[in-house]
């Protein structure tokens, strides 16, 4: 059986080694760490798997299976310091958020089968080797290039962790409605996903962003609900939880604010929509310190 290689020892590529670690062989692809064998514990539920950590200039076979579980704006780097070892035929799964990186991902590696998911886990590390499942989401997998279908991900990728989307670019849309309107706001108000309906000052915010983003989805023709009740919904759902750009600011890393504000106000300006609440939070988000 191929191993399956995962680049980003972050709680998502923990998330996917756990799962996997039951049907086939995983090897984490590091920067520069090198441990023949690293165990890997979430925390939540006493699982553990044990995994090697590989530097990409260390690994000496073709890969077959890549998961791809790094940052939006680290995705395609890390592919690309590993394209040299990746066999033709090799499946590229990419669990980026926000918009942008599954492109030019699926246009630099276009004769490869390149799969894009959209995630409603929730997961985050505690140490270098352990992590929580905070929230049991579901993970929506579609082609994002010709050589990708269901078939093939079948053969290694259990049905039961992921449900095919025949169109992904609509989920992933759908995702960075979401996160358009709630990421950049969270930053802003300091609060958590279910404040920001509670604070008068970010629930005006979030309606101005939602009106600009529903004017752009009705400019590109999508079909899409309106985002405002979206956002919300997801709120109140996620009350307790920090987003995921909230976590990277006050732990002083970059943000993902480019792969989704930032993929609106590049769309925004090719369709003509005026923007100017996404382009203010996009300038603060920018701005703000830790
Ligand atoms: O996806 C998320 C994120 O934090 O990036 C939301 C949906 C906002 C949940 O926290």
């Amino acid at each position: 059986m191929n191993p399956v290689y995962i680049i980003g020892t972050g709680a998502m590529g923990c998330l996917w080694g756990q799962y996997l670690s039951s049907t086939s062989e995983i090897i984490y692809i590091t920067r520069d760490k090198h441990r023949p064998s690293t165990r890997i514990l979430c925390e939540s539920s006493g699982d553990h798997f044990t995994t090697q950590l590989i530097p990409a200039n260390v690994i000496d076979q073709g890969i077959q299976r890549v998961i791809v579980a790094t940052k939006a704006f680290d995705a395609l780097g890390a592919l690309e310091s590993i394209r040299h070892r990746l066999s033709e035929d090799a499946d590229i799964l990419l669990l980026q958020n926000g918009m942008g990186a599954q492109q030019r991902v699926a246009s630099a590696f276009s004769s490869h089968a390149v799969y894009a998911c959209s995630s409603t886990e929730g997961a985050y590390k505690t140490s270098e080797t352990s992590w929580i499942h905070a929230g049991k989401g579901e993970n929506q997998i579609g082609a994002m290039t010709a050589k990708a279908s269901l078939e093939g991900l079948r053969s290694w990728l259990p049905p039961s962790l992921f449900h095919w989307q025949d169109d992904i670019s609509l989920v992933l849309w759908r995702k960075l409605l979401v996160n358009a309107a709630i990421n950049p706001l969270t930053v802003i108000h300091q609060c958590q996903n279910g404040q920001l309906l509670s604070i008068p000052e970010a629930a005006q915010q979030m309606s101005r962003i939602c009106g600009e983003l529903d004017e752009l989805v009705n400019a590109l023709a999508l079909p899409l609900p309106p985002s405002l009740p979206m956002a919300q919904s997801v709120c109140e759902k996620t009350a307790k939880n920090f987003s995921s750009m909230y976590q990277d600011h006050v732990h002083g890393r970059r943000t993902e604010i480019e792969y989704i504000t930032g993929y609106v106000l590049q769309q925004c300006k090719v369709t003509g929509v005026a923007c100017p609440t996404n382009e203010a939070v996009y300038t603060k988000v920018v701005e703000a310190k830790s």
